[in-house]
């Protein structure tokens, strides 16, 4: 199961490509890298303490909630690959998570590169409580960086009798990817998005409507 943006939309969190995209007029290429953090790291910062307030104020829709109830009939034969960095699949009750973007509620040093909970005391941007050096970023991983847990993605895909990909744009790479790696390896390829992606010709199955609509609806 690959998951993006669009599996958090009707919970309220804005997605990145769509009209009223969270980036408020800026192409998310442009602006989610290390060197929009190097040139204006108090911005960034700001925008991203903002998600993380804002994501207090949000709750797991019916599509994370499916999601969920799957993993309790699949067990350890579902892994939910998520390219968001909220944590309502979790909140919905999902354990079998890889957060491949990363996460809003993680903070990461960037001298010792160490993974910490990103606690309310880091508003004020303290230096790593381990290096005691570097500074705190957001744990995220923007364009250039490597994503997270790519070892055990690619090791799942090769696995996979069948590969979903929920709410996701198929703009950015290489999630966008999976989709034809899992049908090399023998996957049933199933998408379920508002509309098309741009990989939406690589799957051999794909409904377009709501996440919340289609997700139950397949799950059931
Ligand atoms: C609904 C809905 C509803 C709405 N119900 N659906 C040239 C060619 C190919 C690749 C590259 C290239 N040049 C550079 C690259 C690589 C680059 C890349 O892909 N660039 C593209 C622009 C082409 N990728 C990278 O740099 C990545 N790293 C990398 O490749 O490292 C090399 C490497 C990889 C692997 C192994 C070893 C080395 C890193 C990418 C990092 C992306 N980071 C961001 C920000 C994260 C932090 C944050 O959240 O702020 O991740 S960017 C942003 O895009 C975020 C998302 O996770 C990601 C994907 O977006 P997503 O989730 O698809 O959202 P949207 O908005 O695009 O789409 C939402 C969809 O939902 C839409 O289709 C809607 O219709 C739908 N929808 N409502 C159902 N209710």
């Amino acid at each position: 199961m690959l998951t993006g943006a669009g599996i958090s939309a009707e919970s309220g969190v804005p997605t990145f490509r769509d009209a009223d995209g969270l980036w408020e007029g800026h192409r998310v290429e442009d602006v989610a890298t290390p060197e929009a953090y190097d040139l204006k790291p108090t911005t960034v910062h700001r925008f991203y303490d903002a998600r993380r307030a804002a994501l207090l104020l949000v709750e797991p829709n019916q599509a994370h909630h499916a999601l969920a109830r799957l993993e309790e009939s699949f067990g350890e034969q579902l892994l939910v690959v998520t390219q968001n960095i909220d944590d309502l699949h979790e909140r919905a009750g999902s354990s079998r998570v890889l957060h491949m973007h990363g996460e809003l509620n993680s903070a990461l040093c960037r001298g010792c590169r160490q993974r910490s909970p990103w606690t309310s005391d880091l508003v004020d941007h303290p230096p790593c409580p381990r290096c005691g050096v570097s500074e705190l970023r957001p744990d995220v991983v923007w364009f250039g960086e490597i994503p997270y847990e790519m070892e055990r993605i690619h090791h799942a895909l090769l696995r996979a009798d069948l590969f979903v990909s929920i709410g996701t744009s198929g703009a950015v790479y290489p999630a966008a990817g999976f989709v034809q790696a899992a049908a090399s390896y023998g996957a049933r390829t199933l998408e379920l998005n508002l509309q098309p992606s741009e990989g939406t010709d690589f799957f051999a199955e794909a409904r377009h409507g709501p996440a919340g609509e289609l997700v139950p609806a397949w799950v059931e």
